[in-house]
Parts: structure tokens; C-alpha cells; sequence
């Protein structure tokens, strides 16, 4: 069957020769982040990996190809045409044979970074559970394509403004590995800790790189979860964010705001009534998890692990 995704030159010759490789999402470019601020960022993030020796792959859909690993016009495409749309897993197909172009979300970036054979990838926040789900339904497809997919996912925990609770819930469910990094306390995106505790801490990527070889050994085809909160000081004002938040969640409600808008729609609001504060934050911890990410990514091709090959997590 011909192959749809596309790797670029510096990525495939990364995996083909066992250098570390990080995959980027594209969805926090595009929807998460405000033009012109996207670009710089999304060029921040790849200078971050590049400057310690790991190879950025940003993957995104651009007129059609499913691209892994994107040269500046393509990133400067995702981050500045407001046609880009927001590309999840059910998204990816349709948007190739019609030739769309789509930023993806956590969840079809890991699809597309492990059918690439990349084991490690940063964001910022993981999609999760919304508040009021039990009404609504609305729970990220981050969560179910996380629980089949062997990848290790560095993030600041869940966005809080999510149902960060049930989102633990249910990912004790989907049987997603939660370890903390350097912490016992499951970090909340914007602020440190959510208030929730964790079973799993580690020290080092190194640990981490063992419990990834520890899964292989169990075929156990599920992603794990690095839970990496920004240090206290970076935090955005407690205070601030639980009042910035409940006027967000009022204001969501009042609009009518449903579905995939909903977590960009929290994010702006966020930006406009914090004085610019959470995007500082936001930059900064997807700036943090992608270091992290990388320093995992190194240890694993130390190791020697081979990238699971191209399609392995279908085999029976
Ligand atoms: N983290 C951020 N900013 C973002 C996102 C995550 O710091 O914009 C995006 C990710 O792409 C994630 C998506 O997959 O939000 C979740 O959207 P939803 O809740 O609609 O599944
Ligand atoms: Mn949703």
C-alpha cells in the first residue's frame, strides 16, 4: 500500500541511522497560540531539540501529504493560513483525500509519530476530560489514542481547564502509564500541581527509558505519560488563574462554545484577561517538556533501542 505519510530528509536520515528524534504537535501552533507569537514559538521549539543534537520532527497535514518533520515554509503555513483546521485521528484520512491542510492534535500527531517509528514526543498539555462530560460527552481523543499507542508523551499534565480528576480516572482505565518527573504531585498545566497526587515518580530520563524497555518487554503497546510540572516560580498566579478560569468556563457556557473549539477558545481566553501571562506559561512549559523530551529521546538511541518499526502497533 502506498505510504501517505512523508518523512523529510533530516528525519528519516535520523531514524534510519539511530539519532534521537523528538515529535512536535502542530495543533498548539496553530490553535493554541496567537499569530505572530506561533511562528516564533514553533521555530523556539524546533531550536531547543536541535541545539542538543536530536532531530525536531513537526507533523502536521499539509495539501493532503501527512508530513512528519516540516521545513520552515511548512511551519510558517501551519502557524499563519487560517484555513489550517484542527486535525484530529478520525480528521487525518479525509483531510488526505481532500487535500486540506490540518494542524494535529495530540492524538494524531502520536498516530503519525509512531507509524514513523518515533518514540518519544513533546507537548504542552494533554486534551482530557471536560468539565461537565458526564452531560456533554466531551473527552479528548487524546486519551483513547494514547492507550494504543507504544509512545512516550511528555507533557505538563493535564490542561486545567479540563475535569483533571476524571481525566486521571480514566486514564487509569485506559491503562496509560502516569509517571511523575521529579514529583509526586500530578502538575497542572498553568500551575505546578493540580492538587492530585501520583503513584510513579522518576529521576531521570534515564528511568524513564527503562520503564519504556519494561513495556517493550511486555508488549504492552499503551503510551506512557511523562508528568512534568514548570518549576513553582514559572507558575501562573494561582489566584489569577482561578478567577481568570471561572469567567472562561462562564463565558464558554454563555457562547455556546462546543466541541473541538472548546479547548482554544479557553486558551484565548486565558491569553486576553491573564495580560498575556498564560501564554508565557504556555510557551514556557511546551519549551520545558520538549528539553525533557529531548534528554529521553537521547538516552533511548544510547541505548541502542531501536525505534519500534513502522506500523508495529497494528501486529496482533
Ligand atoms: N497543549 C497546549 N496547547 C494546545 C493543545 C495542547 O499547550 O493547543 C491542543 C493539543 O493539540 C491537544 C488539543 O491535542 O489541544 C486537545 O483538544 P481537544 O480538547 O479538543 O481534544
Ligand atoms: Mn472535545
Amino acid at each position: 500500500m502506498m505510504s501517505r505519510i512523508a518523512l523529510s530528509d533530516a528525519v528519516a536520515a535520523a531514524l534510519a541511522e539511530g539519532r534521537p528524534v523528538v515529535a512536535l504537535e502542530s495543533t498548539i501552533i496553530s490553535h493554541g497560540l496567537p499569530r505572530p507569537r506561533n511562528l516564533a514559538a514553533a521555530r523556539h521549539f524546533e531550536s531547543l531539540l536541535l541545539g542538543s543534537g536530536v532531530t525536531p520532527a513537526t507533523i502536521a497535514v499539509i495539501d493532503g501529504v501527512a508530513r512528519v518533520g516540516l521545513n520552515d515554509a511548512q511551519l510558517a503555513r501551519i502557524a499563519e493560513d487560517p484555513g489550517v483546521t484542527k486535525v484530529s485521528v478520525r480528521d487525518l484520512a479525509p483531510a488526505m483525500t481532500q487535500r486540506a491542510s490540518g494542524a494535529t492534535t495530540v492524538a494524531a500527531t502520536a498516530l503519525l509519530a509512531h507509524r514513523a517509528g518515533i518514540r518519544v514526543f513533546s507537548t504542552g498539555g494533554l486534551g482530557g476530560v471536560h468539565r461537565g462530560a458526564a452531560q456533554s460527552f466531551d473527552e479528548s481523543a487524546d486519551l483513547v489514542a494514547l492507550a494504543g499507542l507504544p509512545i512516550t508523551v511528555v507533557s505538563a499534565g493535564t490542561k486545567s481547564i479540563l475535569d483533571v480528576p476524571a481525566t486521571l480516572e480514566r486514564m487509569e482505565t485506559l491503562s496509560i502509564t502516569v509517571l511523575g518527573y521529579r514529583t509526586s504531585r500530578y502538575p497542572g498545566f498553568y500551575l505546578a500541581d493540580s492538587g492530585l497526587g501520583m503513584d510513579w515518580r522518576v529521576e531521570t530520563p534515564a528511568e524513564v527509558v527503562e520503564v519504556m524497555v519494561a513495556q517493550d518487554a511486555l508488549d504492552l503497546r499503551r503510551a506512557i505519560l511523562v508528568a512534568n510540572p514548570l518549576p513553582g516560580e514559572k507558575q501562573l498566579d494561582p489566584a489569577l488563574h482561578d478567577r481568570v478560569l471561572a469567567d472562561a468556563l462562564g463565558r464558554a457556557e454563555a457562547e455556546g462554545v462546543t466541541g473541538k473549539d472548546t479547548t482554544p477558545f479557553l486558551l484565548a481566553y486565558f491569553r486576553e484577561h491573564t495580560g498575556g501571562a498564560s501564554l508565557e506559561v504556555n510557551v514556557e512549559l511546551a519549551a520545558n517538556n520538549i528539553v525533557l523530551g529531548g534528554q529521553i529521546a537521547r538516552e533511548w538511541a544510547r541505548r541502542g533501542a531501536p525505534d519500534a518499526p513502522a506500523g508495529a502497533g497494528d501486529r496482533d
